[in-house]
């Protein structure tokens, strides 16, 4: 195994208002095809990863966020984006992610969670501080046991 702190970027985000929508764009005009859809209470998120027909594990995902409910760090995210959908995280691929986070802490980036919280898929997830990061919100995954 390499000693990269990064696998890949397994996913950007986009905050869209509403989801029936944003997939018909993404899969009707853009040709991208649904993979995979779930809510996620604790993150305030309906969520849909798109992607191709033959999605390798080293291809990029379409992440679609809508709010779940007006609190929703997605809700929040439009409202100052003048209720507009747009990229709202970049995601960094990790195997390892406690390792990770060490790193990074080490390194003074600054994560939101002590620990990780479950994402995509039972995934395992954290974010760096976009005041931490350049202006990125950077979130990491440890995808969960063969996905
Ligand atoms: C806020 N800021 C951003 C940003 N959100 N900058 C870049 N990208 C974003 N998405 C900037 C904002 O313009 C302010 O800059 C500053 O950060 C405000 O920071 P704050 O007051 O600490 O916090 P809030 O209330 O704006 O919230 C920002 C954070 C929040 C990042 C703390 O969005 C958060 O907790 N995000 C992590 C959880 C999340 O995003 N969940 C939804 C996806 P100025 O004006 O001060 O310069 S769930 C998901 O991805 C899943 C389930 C998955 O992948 O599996």
């Amino acid at each position: 195994m390499s000693n990269d702190l990064f696998i890949c970027i397994d996913h950007v985000g986009y905050a869209v208002p509403n989801l029936d929508e944003a997939i018909k764009l993404h899969t009707e005009v853009f040709g991208w095809r649904l993979l995979h859809r779930e809510t996620n209470e604790e993150q305030g998120v309906e969520e849909a990863m798109l992607g191709t027909g033959e999605q390798l594990p080293e291809n990029a995902q379409v992440q679609l966020l809508a709010p779940l409910n007006p609190e929703s760090t997605i809700a929040k995210w439009l409202a100052g984006n003048g209720g507009r959908g747009g990229v709202q995280q970049v995601c960094y691929r990790v195997a390892d992610i406690e390792k990770a986070s060490a790193v990074l802490r080490e390194r003074g980036v600054r994560l939101l969670y002590d620990a990780p919280k479950i994402g995509t898929g039972g995934s395992k997830i954290n974010f760096a501080h976009p005041k931490s990061t350049g202006g990125i919100l950077l979130e990491i995954v440890q995808p969960a046991e063969g996905h």
